[in-house]
């Protein structure tokens, strides 16, 4: 269906846009699971996580970030991760947030959001966007809130296919806890009263099924460069249809 509208009315659906923003279930975020005590050598028994190679990695109860327990990993046992039950969604951003430390001679922690090319084999990872946090507080000093991000770009291949994260170090060992993912999408409302035919031809296009909005080929104001809050309008429609 195709509505037209002015740019002044451009501006009220500028008005109405919202971001919804949820966060994402991770498993045993806080590896508070399975409260069993130090578990150092078997991640099978921690529900949510894995690794690849454990010989010293896990959760212990030892100065956590938060609650009870912290995870911990040995550099050298490789990353410690999640497949979330997530599926990447285009135009969705988002989010890992957690808390890092160096817990013995560890300066930094990669994060990593991933996905798997092969759904049916968990080694078959591909990074889609990584990012190193150098660990500059002293030994045992929990740095909150580290964040990551990525917005997902249409006509990827991670398309659909569920969200992963993980851990890497490269040195010693380090400290992650509060483990969080959030998604959120832009959202915007185009309000009935302002789409009108009679503005037909005036000044710009919006096309209400694909959200796609263009100036007419034949309109008047295609001669002129927009100016002042018509251009501010037409840029913030362009961003709003990336
Ligand atoms: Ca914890």
């Amino acid at each position: 269906m195709i509505r037209y509208i002015s740019f002044i009315q451009c501006l009220l659906v500028f008005s109405s846009i919202s971001f919804s923003a949820e966060y994402i279930s991770v498993v045993n975020p806080g590896f508070e699971e399975p409260n069993e005590g130090k578990i150092s050598d078997d991640f099978s028994r921690i529900p949510g996580w894995s690794q690849y190679y454990t010989t010293d990695s896990g959760v212990e109860v030892s100065n956590p970030s938060a609650g009870m327990y912290r995870g911990f990993g040995q550099s050298s046992d490789g990353m410690i991760y999640q497949l979330l039950d997530e599926k990447i969604l285009a135009g969705t951003k988002y989010t890992l947030i957690f808390d890092g430390a160096n817990t013995y001679e560890a300066s930094v922690i990669t994060a990593e959001f991933y996905y798997l090319s092969d759904p049916e084999d968990p080694s078959s990872k591909v990074v889609i966007t990584s990012k190193d946090f150098e660990l500059t507080q002293p030994l045992d000093v929990w740095i909150h809130d580290l964040v990551l991000e990525f917005t997902a770009d249409a006509d990827q291949a991670y398309i659909n296919q569920k969200l992963g994260i993980q851990f890497i170090c490269n040195s010693g060992w380090f400290g992650i806890d509060e483990v969080r993912v959030e998604k959120s999408t832009k959202e915007a409302e185009v309000k009935e009263p302002a789409c009108e035919e009679e503005e037909k031809g005036k000044d710009g296009v919006i096309d209400t099924d694909t959200g796609k909005t263009e100036i007419p080929e034949h309109s008047s104001e295609e001669k002129e460069e927009p100016k002042g809050l018509k251009k501010l309008a037409l840029l913030l429609l362009q961003w709003l249809n990336e």
